[in-house]
């Protein structure tokens, strides 16, 4: 048989969803590349993206229905498996409602149709859902206080910048198309600033990079701020008519000087006076990652990152903005046609940070079931621990899954599920660009390896709502993508032109109306008041810091970071890459002098949730009394980090705070066998 190269996307959760050029041979995928035609990603893509062919190919693929008998997994057939399934079902919501079914999920594949288990849980009548992010949430709902929503600038708008910040993202390894644009931007003479506390090499490009203590942002801003009204340079017309709350934020900055601000931040007055004056000299592009939100002060940060950028007239310009998500992305489709919101009769709903203690505690009704998808969180959820003692709590834990993960070993049904190319989907991220890729069905899954949407459609016919499922994939795409179809926009036109930009607006924010309640930027929210909060910008710190909890910092007096991983999509490729099969403890400097730790050696990390053994790496420049440990490491490899992270909400809410995490650290001379 002769290879075949077909257009399609990368389906991982990333900012960049690049075009790919998959080479097909014998019903196998033999080879992933770049599309080179693809506006945004142009035939540049990473290891990641690429090793998704020995990901569709791995011998570790689950290929059957798996039940666990005592202790043990055995193989079963699907109808028995949808049947059992099924069949707890209908006795739950006999007996306690729809909502002793929890529904625990995450966003591992950008697909379109991965909507459609909010459809099935809806008919079913509703579930347990789980609300917030751990990944961004705290941010979101700060710009959705701030603008009334979050919006980002297209990605050829950097072009515009004379200033570029980024902010706590870490572009070079997460978001490499945006480093490819801050690579010319620095050629044609744009300025790039990092702010970040680890000196990565996304640093090693900038024109000046500030090496700030975790979760201390928001005082930078303020420094900045302080700076910038003190010089004159904020932009009075646009805070006089497109603002409220500014009087807030004069009076606020009166509280704290500059001396408390480089005391707290680790910055000198000197940078942030700089700062101050590329702020002045729009425009000036932010790029906020979501490092500095993961904290329990997350939503405040970001809040001040956004004052910032709206005082110093940054918002609504070529070559401005404060840009985080992109939900105008999301925001093209008809979500509800897919996932019918209407056919709910109960509901009950948890953050995904507290899933594990709300699964602990519940009893009205308890938790009798739960079905997970698109997610690992006995490895991504914070606190380990008490999730895993929530877990084996729960009578019935199904897994739909590719792979044998930790949360998949301690199902007692696993369902084996198709993976990238193996169906058809519409792929986007409301990250970064608006380009909508089309993927088609490339190859068959392994085994009895099937689609999750044929999962739900067979459990759906089984408790009396199969007629809600009773479409083809494209039929279901089509419902979704209707309302752009005034644009030009059809499921026809994407499979001849393998991607299409959505209708979003590049510059957001260029007619001044903003989504909030006053219809202004607000510098105090009216969001927030009406939840019976503040509004107001706050002076905030971290939870587990020096500040909040001496006696905590004084027990465990190392701040870590657990950061994405280079070669890993969260937990997806470790168990495809040898060498990333073991824990690597990264130490500031001045840690391991401290406690007499070199390149190599074996050490600890603990606190009072948990501990974890790995291998030192010093780091040069980071801030002092920084650890860090990437995330996605598997048990039998000796993780995952969460062990150590709190499950703590951020302060809006809405986020997690995974970076908010005291530790010690101590060597290991000798291991226990
Ligand atoms: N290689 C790779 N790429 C990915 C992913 C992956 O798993 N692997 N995951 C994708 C997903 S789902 C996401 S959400 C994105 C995340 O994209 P990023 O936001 O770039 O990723 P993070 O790893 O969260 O790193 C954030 C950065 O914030 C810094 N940081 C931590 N705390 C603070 C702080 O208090 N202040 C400041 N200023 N900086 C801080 C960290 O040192 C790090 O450099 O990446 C996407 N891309
Ligand atoms: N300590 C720490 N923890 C973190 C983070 C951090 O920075 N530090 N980052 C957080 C962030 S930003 C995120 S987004 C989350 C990510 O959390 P998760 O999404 O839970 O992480 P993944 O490791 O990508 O796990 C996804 C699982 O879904 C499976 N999967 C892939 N495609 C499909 C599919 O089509 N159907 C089904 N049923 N399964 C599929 C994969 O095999 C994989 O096991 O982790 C969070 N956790
Ligand atoms: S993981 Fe991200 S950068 Fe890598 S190929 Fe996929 S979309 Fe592109
Ligand atoms: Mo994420």
């Amino acid at each position: 048989m002769t290879e075949t190269t077909h257009v399609t996307s990368c389906p991982l959760n990333c900012w960049d969803v690049c075009g790919l050029k998959v080479t097909v041979n014998e019903g196998k995928v033999v080879r992933v590349d770049g599309d080179e035609h693809h506006p945004i990603t142009k035939g540049n893509i990473c290891g990641r993206g690429r090793m998704l062919k020995e990901r569709v190919n791995a011998k570790e693929r689950l290929l059957y229905p798996l039940k666990k008998v005592n202790g043990q997994f055995v193989r079963i057939s699907w109808e028995e498996a949808l049947d059992d399934i099924a069949g707890k079902m209908r006795k739950l919501k006999e007996q306690f409602g729809p909502t002793a079914v929890l529904h625990s999920h995450d966003y591992a594949n950008n697909g379109l149709l991965k909507n459609l288990d909010r459809r099935f849980f809806n008919c079913y009548g509703g579930a347990t859902e789980l609300i917030g992010s751990l990944c961004w949430g705290a941010g979101i709902e700060a710009q959705t206080w701030d603008f009334g929503n979050a919006y980002s600038h297209a990605p050829e708008d950097i072009d515009n910048s004379r200033h570029i910040v980024i902010w706590g993202r870490n572009v070079a390894r997460t978001n490499m198309h945006l480093f490819e644009r801050l690579l010319a931007a620095k050629k044609r003479g744009a300025t790039i600033v990092v702010i970040d506390p680890l000196f990565g090499p996304t640093a090693r490009i900038a024109d000046q990079y500030v090496c700030i203590k975790p979760g201390m942002d928001a005082f930078l801003a303020m420094g900045i701020m302080k700076e910038l009204l003190r010089l004159g340079l904020e932009d009075r017309a646009f805070i006089k008519q497109h603002t409220i709350g500014f009087d807030d934020v004069k009076q606020l900055l009166q509280t704290i000087s500059l001396a408390e601000i480089e005391r707290h931040t680790g910055v000198s007055r000197d940078q942030m006076t700089k700062l101050a004056r590329l702020y002045g000299d729009r425009p000036t592009a932010t790029y906020l990652g979501l490092g500095m939100q993961r904290y329990a002060n997350g939503g405040n940060t970001i809040r001040w990152i956004d004052a910032l950028v709206a005082a110093s007239g940054n918002v609504g310009i070529p070559g401005g903005g404060a840009n985080f998500g992109n939900l105008q992305v999301g925001e093209c489709f008809d979500k509800a046609a897919l996932t019918l919101p209407e056919r709910k009769t109960a509901s009950r709903t948890w953050t995904m940070m507290k899933q594990g203690e709300e699964i602990l505690r519940a009893d009205d009704p308890p938790i009798g079931m739960v079905i997970v998808t698109c997610g690992n969180p006995l490895a991504q959820v914070p606190n380990t621990n008490l999730m895993k003692k929530a877990f084996a709590s729960i009578e019935t834990v199904v897994v739909f899954e590719q792979f044998m993960t930790d949360t998949a070993a301690m199902a007692d049904y696993v369902l084996p599920v198709a993976a990238s190319f193996e169906e058809e989907d519409v792929y986007c991220s409301s990250m970064y660009h608006a380009y909508l890729n089309y993927g088609p069905k490339l190859v068959d899954p392994p085994g009895e390896a099937k689609p999750d949407l044929w999962i739900w459609t067979e459990l759906a016919k089984r408790l009396g709502f199969g007629d809600d499922f009773a479409y083809t994939r494209e039929q279901f795409l089509a419902m979704a993508l209707r309302p752009l179809e005034h644009h030009g926009i059809t499921l026809k036109r994407l499979k001849t032109e393998h991607r299409v930009l959505l209708p979003v607006e590049p510059v957001p924010w260029r007619d001044r109306r903003f989504q909030t309640p006053s219809g202004k930027y607000e510098f105090t929210s009216t969001i927030a008041k009406k939840k019976g909060m503040d509004g107001r910008l706050q002076i905030m710190y971290p939870a587990e810091s020096e500040e909040s909890n001496p006696a905590l910092a004084a027990k465990y007096p190392y701040r870590l970071l657990t950061i994405h991983p280079l070669r890993s999509n969260h937990s997806q490729h470790y168990p495809l890459i040898p060498a990333l099969q073991t824990v690597r403890i990264e130490v500031a400097a001045d840690v391991a002098a401290a406690k007499g730790l070199a390149d190599g050696d074996r050490a600890r990390v603990y606190n009072d949730r948990g501990s974890l053994v790995g291998t030192v790496k010093v780091l040069d420049g980071a801030y002092p009394g920084t650890i860090n440990i990437d995330e996605g490491q598997w048990g039998v490899f000796g993780g995952p980090v969460n062990v150590l992270t709190s499950d703590l909400e951020s302060d809006n809410g809405c986020g997690s705070a995974l970076y908010d995490c005291l530790v010690n650290i101590e060597k290991v001379t000798s291991e226990a066998k």
